[in-house]
């Protein structure tokens, strides 16, 4: 068997429980020989995320609130601290605010606008900031994104334009990063039911017909994203930057 991340550590970001496309991610980042860090935002998840962590084996678990610059800060020097590199990082993040996913777009307060910029976006900037100086070898950084960028979905809304502005980060970031080996690429996923995606209206009838209407006629598995990770993390991935991959059983090329 092929351990195509063998001697590589990585720190995944956004694993909240068992559904979570990170736990999908760290789970075959682990079957690939990789070390892990993970990370958890706030107290109510620590005992989930750790518990998760050592089923996963998982070397490290950190506390990281991405939206405060002293969580980064701290993350950054433990990460220095432990003396070994870092290969690769995956963002997993996102947030707004419920009810800016069910009402019209142009209701959408000033205030539910910069959270859902804030959380979703500007985190894979500041993380980037953080993690990029232990990436001494060059690395691979990655983050999840949804179609919703691109065209108008169904009560996306404020999460479409934080995903647009995240997928233009991710070139502004490439760019930058480049010179220095690290790649920096965005995964964009097929609807899955997720914590993220439970609660939304209509959510079953959206998978759907993504079903009915995809090439490969299923819906994403979450093993399916998660394997594209790997790819992105490893040797293989090394001429791919600054890119959007889509692993959504082909639904994006569709006109219907
Ligand atoms: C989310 C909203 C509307 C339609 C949606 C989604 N579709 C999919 C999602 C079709 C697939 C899930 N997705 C891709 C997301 O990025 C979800 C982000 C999200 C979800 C919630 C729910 C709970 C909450 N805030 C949220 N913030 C972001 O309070």
């Amino acid at each position: 068997m092929s351990h195509l991340l063998k001697d590589k550590t990585a720190l995944v970001l956004g694993l909240a429980n068992r559904w979570s496309l990170a736990y999908a991610i760290a789970r075959a980042f682990r079957r690939e020989g990789a070390n892990l860090i993970l990370t958890y935002q706030g107290e109510r998840q620590k005992d989930t995320v750790e518990e998760l962590a050592k089923e996963l084996g998982a070397s490290r678990v950190l506390s990281c609130d991405v939206t405060q610059e002293a969580d980064l800060h701290h993350l950054n020097e433990i990460l220095r601290a432990e003396g070994d590199q870092l290969h690769a990082v995956v963002h997993s993040i996102a947030f707004a605010n419920k009810e800016d996913l069910a009402r019209p777009f142009y209701e959408t307060s000033r205030e539910g606008f910069l959270l859902a910029q804030e959380v979703s976006c500007y985190s894979l900037v500041a993380v980037a900031r953080a993690v990029a100086p232990v990436m001494t070898n060059g690395g691979s950084i990655m983050t999840l994104s949804y179609l919703g960028s691109q065209r108008v979905m169904t009560n996306y809304n404020v999460m479409g334009v934080a995903k647009a502005a995240l997928e233009a980060s991710v070139r502004y970031l490439a760019s930058e990063l480049g010179p220095n080996n690290i790649r920096v690429n965005a995964i964009s996923a097929g609807p899955v039911k997720t914590a993220s995606a439970r609660g939304i209206k209509d959510f079953s009838k959206i998978l759907d017909v993504v079903t009915a209407n995809a090439p490969l006629r299923r819906p994403t598995d979450p093993e399916e994203v998660a394997d594209t990770a790997v790819f992105l993390a490893s040797h293989l991935g090394r001429g791919i930057t600054g890119n959007v991959v889509y692993v959504d059983s082909g639904y994006q090329i569709m006109g219907l």
